[in-house]
């Protein structure tokens, strides 16, 4: 019995020799030292033996329990060890290595440029207002003087709401729903506040049945609305400038030129030089690329019509004022350093281009 606990041991030793992981350890263990492996078959040998060989081979076998357990002991750190050093080169980290910066995103050019806008008209005392995106035909066309079925309307091919029950235009407080064609809506809006007087810069989404390399279906315009006790063509003028030169740059100026909006009397399209020719209409004698004649169209302006401050519930004999609604991309665009030749490229969320401003 001596000789197989003794023999136990060397095979044992054999055995765990090609063990390297903890699945081939437990196979080891089960067949050494498991309730039926062999170290206990042996142990049952000992109940046959006399008191004095018990007394023996008992120390031989619990020297031999020691060896054994000394062994599994030896192995389960080699194991033990060796998957640290796996992890460690698996995870190995170099800390003196550069730190990769995220991503950070940025504003829209867009967005970048109706912050812009606003923080000049912010200088002059100008407060940002927001008004519907969807609004009542009333607010869009009816209370700025275009009474339903007037031919004005036509130009700003409106975009009406259907009602998903009846199919039919879907009809609001103020007439039918449209998506408003322009930041004019606002005009009565604020009026009606009541809150005077007024210089605000309503900044929103307009959209129209148009899409060409200037137009989008949906764009952003930025209207402007002074309504006080006094107020001039030549205030409206002088705001006009002001923006130009913060905007364009010092050495750009803008002119009024006569049109007709039903909603200002007189009426006008507001003009700033060309940043390409400066103004003239033609560099080194050759006709100016960009603007043909000197000038480029910002928006439309005009003295608010009578019939539009009234609709405002106001006097028209005590109040007066102006108002402006120009093209946030377009006006972007006409900035020197954005060369952008088609409007509709801004929304279409490519980030290769986004990514240049
Ligand atoms: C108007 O919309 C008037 N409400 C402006 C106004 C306000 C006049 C207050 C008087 C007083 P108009 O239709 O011209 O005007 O549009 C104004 C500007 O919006 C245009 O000069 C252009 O810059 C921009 N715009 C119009 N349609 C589009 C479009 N489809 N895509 C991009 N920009 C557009």
């Amino acid at each position: 019995m001596k000789d197989e606990l003794e023999k136990l041991v060397v095979d044992l030793t054999a055995a765990l020799s090609s063990v390297h992981d903890t699945a081939a350890l437990e196979v080891v263990r089960v067949e050494y030292v498991g309730r039926k492996g062999r170290l206990a078959e042996l142990m049952k040998g000992l109940a046959a033996l006399s008191v004095d060989e018990k007394k023996v081979i008992g120390q031989i076998a619990n020297s031999v329990k020691a060896r054994v357990e000394a062994e599994f002991a030896r192995v389960e750190k080699m194991i033990a060890d060796a998957d640290v050093k796996a992890r460690m080169t698996r995870e190995w980290l170099d800390v003196t290595l550069p730190g990769a910066a995220p991503s950070v995103g940025h504003l829209h050019l867009v967005s970048q440029a109706i912050e812009d806008i606003t923080d000049i008209f912010r200088r002059l005392g100008f407060v940002r207002a927001r008004h519907p995106e969807i609004d009542g035909d009333y607010y869009a066309f009816e209370a700025l003087n275009m009474p339903k079925d007037h031919p004005a309307r036509d130009e700003w091919e409106t975009f009406f709401i259907r009602d998903s029950h009846s199919a039919e235009v879907m009809q609001g407080q103020k007439g039918k729903m449209v998506l408003t064609p322009h930041t004019s809506n606002g005009q009565v809006r604020e009026m009606e506040k009541g809150v005077l007087p007024i210089r605000m810069i309503s900044i929103g989404k307009c959209y129209r049945r148009q899409s060409t390399a200037r137009h989008s279906p949906m764009f952003h315009q930025f209207e402007g609305l002074v309504i006080d006790k006094k107020s001039s063509v030549t205030e409206l003028k002088g705001v006009c400038e002001y923006f130009a030169k913060s905007y364009f740059g010092a050495d750009r100026t803008t002119r009024l030129r006569p049109y007709h909006f039903r909603f200002t009397e007189p009426s006008f399209e507001l003009d700033i030089s060309c940043g390409i020719c400066k103004g003239v209409g033609s560099v080194g004698g050759v006709k100016c690329k960009l603007c043909k004649e000197g000038w480029l169209e910002l928006g439309g302006a005009g003295m608010v019509h009578p019939n539009v401050i009234k609709a405002g519930g106001l006097d028209p004999d005590v109040y007066a004022g102006f108002a402006f609604g120009w093209g946030v991309e377009r006006t972007m665009m006409m900035r020197a350093g954005v060369n952008i030749d088609d409007i509709r490229i801004l929304y279409r969320n490519d980030l290769r281009f986004i990514r240049q401003f």
